[in-house]
This record gives C-alpha cells, sequence and structure tokens, in this order.
C-alpha cells in the first residue's frame, strides 16, 4: 500500500519539502495548549504557491486529508492532525514581496510571522493594525485564517478588516488569485470574505494584500486599578467618549495578576493598594507634552466620577512594556504551567461584570479549577480559564471539560453573547456552534464546504464533524 509519502513524492518532489521522520514531524503535531495532539505521516513545507497548488492536487487524487499550518498558535484544536492528516506548513513561504506606501499595503506570504512584518514596517514608519501576544510566531496567513483579533480591535477591527486581497489554493490544486491593492474594488461577489475566518477548511491561503497604516505620532499607555469590577460597563462607555484616539482597553482580573506575582516575583505590585480588577488604557496621539497632558486630565476627569481608583501613566517604552507584562503574562504563563480549559467568549458590556462573578463562582464550585480571567474590554471578550490546581488528576481535569463548557457558553447563550470571540471554532467548540449560529446557517456552511472541498480533504472535523 502505498503511503502518503510515496504519493506525493511521485507528483513532486523538491529538496527539503517533506519532512517524514517522526522526530521532525512531532513538534507539527501537537497544539500550544497541549491539549490537541495527533500523529502525521508527513509534513509539507512548500515554499511556493505553484508547489502547494501540485501537492493539494495531488492529496485530492488521492483523498490525503490535509491541515494547514501557520504558527501553530491557535488554541481550539484546528491546527493540528486528529486521524493522521498531512500537515502542510506555510512556514518556509515568508517571504514580504511588497511595500507601498501610496496604497498603504505591504504585500506577503501566508508564512510571514507577525513580528516580523510589525519589525519590517517600522523601518518604514508604518505599523499593522492587529497586534496580539502570540506576535512572535503567529503568521499572516494563519491569523488571517482565524480572522484573528487582538489588543487593537476597538480602534481597527480584526483580520478581516485589513485584507484587501487573497491568494487561495482550493482543494483541487486550483489557484485563486486576486492580489487585489485597492481600498474599493466593487465587481461581484467578495470571494476573500469566504477564507477569511475558514480555519482551514475551505483552501490554503498562500499571499495576501494587508492595509498598513502610518506609525503613530505618540502612544499614552495607562493601567488603573479598579475597587469594583460593576464598573466597567461605565468605564468602557467613558473610555470611548474621553480618549478619541483610543486603541486598547484590556482588563485583567486579580488573580490573573497574583498569578504572573507567583512565578515572577520580579514583577512589582502595581498599586500600594490591592484591586479587584486592572485596566489598561492605551490611546494613539499626537506626539508632545500637551497630548500626554490631555491624556493625564482625561484619566484624572474618569477619577473624580470613581471610575478610576488609582493610575499609572507610563513616561517610557519600558514602563508601558511592564504594564502590558500584566496582561499579556498570564496568557503565557498559563501556558506554561499545565492544562486549562480555555473559553475565548463575547458578553454585551452590560454582562461583563456578573459574568465574571459567574465564573469565579463556577471555578469554585468545581474542585480543581482556578479562574482566571482577562480580556479585551474594549470589544466585551472575556477570555475564561479554568486552569488545572496541583491536586487535580489529568483525567478529571479532561472529564470536566464538557461539564463545564456545556455551563459557560449556556450562560454566553443567556447574555446574547458569542462562543467564540476571536479564536474560531477549530474542533474543541464544534458542538456548540449551533448556540451562536443557525441551522440554516450552518446547513449553508457545510453546502459551501461540499462545494469548494468535494472530497472532504480541507481540515475534517474543524468547524463541524466531516
Ligand atoms: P495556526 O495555529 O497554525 O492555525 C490556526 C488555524 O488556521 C487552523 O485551523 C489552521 O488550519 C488554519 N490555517 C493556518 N494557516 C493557514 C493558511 N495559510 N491557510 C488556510 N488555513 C490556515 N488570537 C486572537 O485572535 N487574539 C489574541 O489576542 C490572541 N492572543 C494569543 C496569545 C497567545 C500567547 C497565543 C499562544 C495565542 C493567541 N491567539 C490570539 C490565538 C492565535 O495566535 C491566533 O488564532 C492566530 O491567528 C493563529 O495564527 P497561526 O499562524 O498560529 O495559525
Ligand atoms: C489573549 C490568548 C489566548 C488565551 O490573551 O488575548 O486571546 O485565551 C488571548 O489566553
Ligand atoms: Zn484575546
Amino acid at each position: 500500500m502505498a503511503t502518503a509519502s510515496d504519493l506525493l513524492r511521485e507528483a513532486i518532489d523538491e529538496p527539503g519539502l517533506y519532512l517524514d521522520q517522526p522526530t521532525d514531524t512531532a513538534a507539527y503535531a501537537i497544539d500550544w495548549t497541549g491539549k490537541f495532539a495527533g500523529t502525521t505521516p508527513l509534513v509539507v513545507r512548500p515554499r511556493n504557491t505553484e508547489t502547494v497548488s501540485r501537492v493539494l492536487a495531488a492529496c485530492d487524487r488521492h483523498g490525503l486529508a490535509v491541515v494547514p499550518q501557520g504558527g501553530n498558535t491557535g488554541i481550539v484544536g484546528g491546527s493540528v492532525p486528529h486521524q493522521g492528516e498531512v500537515v502542510i506548513s506555510l512556514s518556509r513561504m515568508n517571504a514580504i514581496e511588497a511595500f507601498d506606501a501610496a496604497s498603504a499595503t505591504a504585500t506577503v506570504q501566508a508564512g510571514v510571522v507577525l513580528q516580523a512584518l510589525q519589525e519590517h514596517l517600522a523601518e518604514r514608519d508604518h505599523e499593522f493594525a492587529v497586534d496580539l501576544a502570540a506576535r512572535g510566531s503567529c503568521q499572516i496567513g494563519g491569523m488571517i485564517a482565524t480572522n484573528a483579533g487582538g489588543i487593537k480591535v476597538l480602534r481597527y477591527g480584526h483580520m478581516r478588516e485589513q485584507v484587501r486581497g487573497l491568494e487561495v489554493v482550493l482543494a483541487d490544486g486550483t489557484v485563486l488569485r486576486n492580489l487585489n491593492r485597492l481600498k474599493k474594488n466593487n465587481t461581484g461577489l467578495d470571494l476573500k470574505q469566504l477564507f477569511i475566518g475558514s480555519e482551514g477548511i475551505l483552501g490554503v491561503i498562500t499571499r495576501a494584500v494587508v492595509q498598513v497604516q502610518p506609525r503613530a505620532p505618540a502612544r499614552q499607555t495607562a493601567l488603573i486599578g479598579l475597587a469594583d469590577r460593576a464598573k466597567l460597563p461605565a468605564l468602557l462607555q467613558a473610555c470611548r467618549e474621553r480618549f478619541r484616539g483610543l486603541s486598547s482597553l484590556e482588563f485583567v482580573v486579580r488573580d490573573a495578576i497574583d498569578l504572573v506575582r507567583e512565578v515572577e516575583p520580579e514583577t512589582r505590585e502595581p498599586f500600594g493598594a490591592i484591586y479587584q480588577v486592572y485596566v489598561i488604557i492605551e490611546e494613539e496621539t499626537p506626539a508632545g507634552a500637551a497630548a500626554r497632558e490631555g491624556f493625564v486630565a482625561a484619566l484624572a476627569a474618569l477619577a473624580e466620577v470613581e471610575l478610576v481608583a488609582d493610575a499609572i501613566v507610563a513616561a517610557s517604552e519600558r514602563q508601558a512594556r511592564a504594564v502590558w507584562r500584566l496582561r499579556e503574562g498570564p496568557t503565557e504563563l498559563i501556558g506554561r504551567l499545565g492544562l486549562t480549559h480555555k473559553f475565548d467568549v463575547t458578553v454585551p458590556p452590560g454582562a461583563i461584570p456578573p459574568f465574571l462573578t459567574a465564573m469565579e463562582r463556577l471555578g469554585e464550585a468545581m474542585t480543581g479549577f482556578r479562574p482566571l480571567l482577562y480580556g479585551h474590554l474594549g470589544d466585551g471578550n472575556v477570555h475564561v480559564n479554568m486552569m488545572q490546581r496541583p491536586g487535580l488528576a489529568e483525567a478529571a481535569f479532561h472529564q470536566a471539560g464538557p461539564a463545564l463548557a456545556a455551563r459557560i457558553y449556556g450562560l454566553v447563550a443567556e447574555h446574547e453573547g458569542s462562543i467564540s470571540a476571536e479564536h474560531g471554532i477549530g474542533v474543541m467548540k464544534r458542538d456548540y456552534l449551533h448556540l451562536s449560529r443557525t441551522a440554516e446557517e450552518i446547513a449553508l456552511m457545510r453546502r459551501l464546504k461540499a462545494t469548494l472541498d468535494p472530497n472532504g480533504i480541507l481540515n475534517p472535523g474543524v468547524i463541524f464533524t466531516a
């Protein structure tokens, strides 16, 4: 019986294209959270679109299922093999092909790492609108495939709003190329929208034209302490009104700060007092002292109406990074410290305070779990982490997953929220998709999948069961 390796090498062979030794392929078969792991007979590492096309055509012909993989930082189990799929890693397609200041666009291959794009643009006094803590590994192709959000959605939207043009290879090897740089191009169905957020089930994204911004002249960053989390919705509204250049509004509940200080004792207590919840406010402003003074005055006004109990305004880039460490630290450390059931959900702003309380109560009720809560206040996006406490056996941890999910997603649905704010569905949430999408919508999604991937080779089991 011919193996995947035999069949694909017969179709195309290039130096370095294939990895088939388990020691080489293992890293591609386990995800960042460590909760999703499988096996793969072969990792394919194309360097260009033509190779992706020929590999996919051969996979389609031979019925070989594939998982497209970018930086493998996805959180919902969509980026790794589950039933021996071939992994197509875009990592070697990492060229930034063009930067066009006039159209404010960059043309990139899918495997460009976010941080590499950020650095490339910074040298040209430009920025990219989507930023997230996985910036050192996540790739533009994966970010488009998951419609990534991050810390600046409040001002610039998700990845969807940044994509001008796409090149995608369909399951049968057809190359769909529309590397459009125009801001206005209203010509028939906007097909790229199908692939943004498609999580690898409709096609493999190989290149993209993304819009970029001139670098913000200045960025003001503050950390504030709130004695009462019930004030979060009012704070959100007040920040929208007072900070016209508001670009980030992030919250961290106290226990997640405690976690950072437990693991990194050098992290200093930000204030003299301990607060229930901490919020990062970041605003893009003109350069100069007047803009900074305006930012400080707006904070003082919030304090006067008791929406801010304490505040630190970063006086340097280093201090701003220390502030952000309190928000990005929990995410990174939780990933390192053990197993965690993660729930990336949206609830209407007014529902955030009671939802946070309900999550803490649930964590206490489900002995053995430590609820760690943080997220993007500006978008109503709460990241609920139910981390395995020492002493909770791994089997019990996994066993509790479905009950936790049912309770949490059920509560989200009661609040008319969303079971996925930004990470997508993957395999982790497919059984709950009906809580946020109608039966008719899911039926149409399945019809689109069957039309574009009739042999079902692209990421089977992601978003819905094959
Ligand atoms: P992968 O994990 O490799 O793949 C993700 C999905 O996209 C999979 O289904 C995969 O099959 C598919 N895919 C990948 N590349 C392609 C391609 N070229 N064509 C078609 N399909 C493809 N996410 C947020 O939205 N906001 C955050 O703030 C955020 N913060 C994070 C912080 C940390 C520390 C970590 C580890 C993750 C975070 N994430 C966040 C999740 C993750 O970084 C994003 O989902 C990111 O977009 C995944 O990109 P990736 O290149 O790693 O994709
Ligand atoms: C964040 C990262 C993943 C998680 O920190 O904004 O999107 O749930 C998350 O910790
Ligand atoms: Zn997030």
